[in-house]
């Protein structure tokens, strides 16, 4: 250790003067680089960003000056379709997964109202790459559902960035979908290409094997281990396959906003039958030039850009291949136009790559509705009670009752929880702030008020008790009725 010390500290001298004395030039050439000091750059008018959902792209800015960008992104939870016959709830910026596409200029002063719907159970905040700033803009853009939080930047660096919200636990609302591009164009904006497509990687965690049907939770551990069992583009298997898959005709110029959310995996980006003339190498201004496979971080991106040559589907693979055959990392880029008979010989069959790979697909079974009116029974209760806590609570007190260390209390074998039947009908009812301590471990955090009627209040807290070793309180419509009615708050 003291050896490696010295021996760094000895290398370190005459870095530091190299450093010293290159540091103005480096400085300088980056200026050149943007020709006019971004800093500096004047904003002339105003204008609402235009949002686009996958795979489309705001037009480009061509060379309009910098004007202050009016942003409006609304936060959206909500239930979307991972694969056939399996549901997910996903956490969105504006409705898809990725979220909104923003195309914005260097020296661009954007204006970003972050919109927390009120139907949503959850706060989030979001942080752009593109920010120079404290947490990329996510320590001042914390919303909770119902309210709408403002803070504006300037747009220093031209490139393709990543976006996502950073709330804790940070991981799991990635995981769930809240992630996506933002484009800052150079002055006088990116070269003119024929087709421009917003291709966004990410990895999804179930708690049933992949194809297993019905609403399938979030899984924290898998999670944590790294053990995807969805790998996608665009949010769900088949976004951008059979009649979803992007398009171009022979001759075109396609370029494709690459981005990966992540959480967990890097992604080896391919397009089967394609070779990239260029790639701004993560999503930068370095360019390189006819790659086969350009990898793109998770929390990272890439542009790249070819012409097509022959007609054809062409398909897009996530190269770590299981995933893109079992997992579901595989889209097609469908190009129109007469045989090159003299750049390729043969034709290209479609349908040689299946889509669904070699996994069984399980016959979706679809979810018994037992929402039943009248007096139900303590069984009855805790069946629909269950399916309550799957859609409402399990997002923060997970699918196990167990919580997360820091973040979300337990409710399995919690103290808390069987000391005190009221108080428990009480926080569903109204929320929860401030600190309190569960099974000996403080928590001080916001549970946001559950918008559910008294029945089901009385259902969830009933399956809520009747599980995980819980005291088996069966609580009633009456009970929950009452509470409301002033006898708590
Ligand atoms: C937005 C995330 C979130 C959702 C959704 C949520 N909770 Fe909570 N819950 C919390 C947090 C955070 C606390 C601790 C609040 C504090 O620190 O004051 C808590 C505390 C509790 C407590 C008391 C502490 C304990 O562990 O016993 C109960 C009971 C409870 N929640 C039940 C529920 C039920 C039932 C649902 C679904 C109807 C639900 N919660 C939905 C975040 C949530
Ligand atoms: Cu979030």
């Amino acid at each position: 250790m003291k050896t490696k010390s010295i021996t760094k500290l000895l290398f370190a001298i005459p870095m530091l003067a190299l450093i010293s004395c290159g540091g103005g030039e480096k400085k300088s050439l980056k200026a050149k680089k943007h020709k006019v000091n971004p800093v500096t750059i004047e904003v002339k008018g105003e204008m609402d960003a235009e949002l686009t959902a996958p795979p489309f792209v705001p037009a480009s800015v061509g060379n309009r000056p910098a004007k202050k960008l009016n942003v409006n992104m609304e936060i959206l939870e909500e239930v979307g379709e991972m694969t056939d016959g399996v549901k997910y709830v996903y956490w969105t910026f504006g409705g898809s997964v990725p979220g909104s596409f923003i195309r914005t200029r260097v020296g661009d002063e954007v204006e970003f109202h972050l919109k927390n719907h009120p139907d949503n159970k959850l706060p989030h905040n979001i942080d752009l790459h593109a920010v120079t700033g404290p947490g990329g803009g996510a320590t001042s853009s914390f919303v909770a559902p119902g309210h709408e939080t403002v803070f504006s930047f300037k747009v220093l660096n031209p490139g393709l960035y990543v976006y996502h919200c950073a709330t804790a636990p940070v991981g799991m609302h990635i995981a769930n979908g809240m992630y996506g591009l933002i484009l800052v164009e150079p002055e006088g904006g990116l070269p003119k290409v024929d087709k421009e497509y917003y291709v966004m990687q990410g990895d999804f965690y179930t708690k049933g094997e992949h194809g297993k049907p019905g609403l399938q939770p979030f899984d924290m551990q898998k999670a944590v281990d790294e053990d995807a069992d969805y790998v996608v583009f665009n949010g769900k298997v088949g976004a951008l396959t059979g009649d979803n898959a992007l398009t171009a005709n022979v001759g075109e110029t396609v370029r494709l906003f690459i981005g990966n959310g992540g959480p967990n995996l890097v992604s080896s980006f391919h397009v089967i039958g394609e070779i990239f003339d260029r790639v701004n190498v993560e999503g930068g201004s370095l360019v390189n030039e006819d790659v086969q496979t350009t990898l793109v971080p998770a929390g990272g991106a890439a542009i790249v850009e070819f012409k097509v040559d022959v007609p054809g589907t062409f398909i897009l693979v996530d190269h770590s291949i299981f995933r893109a055959f079992n997992k579901g990392a595989l889209g097609m880029l469908k190009v129109k136009g007469d045989d090159q008979k003299a750049l390729y010989s043969g034709t290209i069959q479609e349908g040689i790559y299946n889509p669904e790979g070699g996994t069984i697909q399980e016959i979706p079974v679809a979810e018994k509705a037992v929402v039943k009116k009248g007096k139900l029974s303590k069984k009855e209760q805790i069946a629909n009670g269950k399916q309550l806590y799957t859609q409402t609570c399990f997002a923060c007190h997970q699918a196990t009752g167990d919580g997360i260390p820091n973040a979300f209390p337990p409710l399995a074998k919690s103290d808390y929880l069987n000391a005190d039947v009221n108080r428990a009908i009480d926080i569903v009812i109204h929320g929860k702030t401030g600190e309190i301590t569960v099974n000996g471990k403080k928590y001080n955090s916001i549970m946001t008020k559950q918008s559910l009627n008294d029945a089901e209040i009385a259902d969830v807290l009933t399956y809520v008790y009747n599980v995980w070793g819980n005291n088996k309180t069966v609580v009633t419509e009456k009970m929950v009725k009452a509470r409301r009615s002033g006898g708590g708050h």
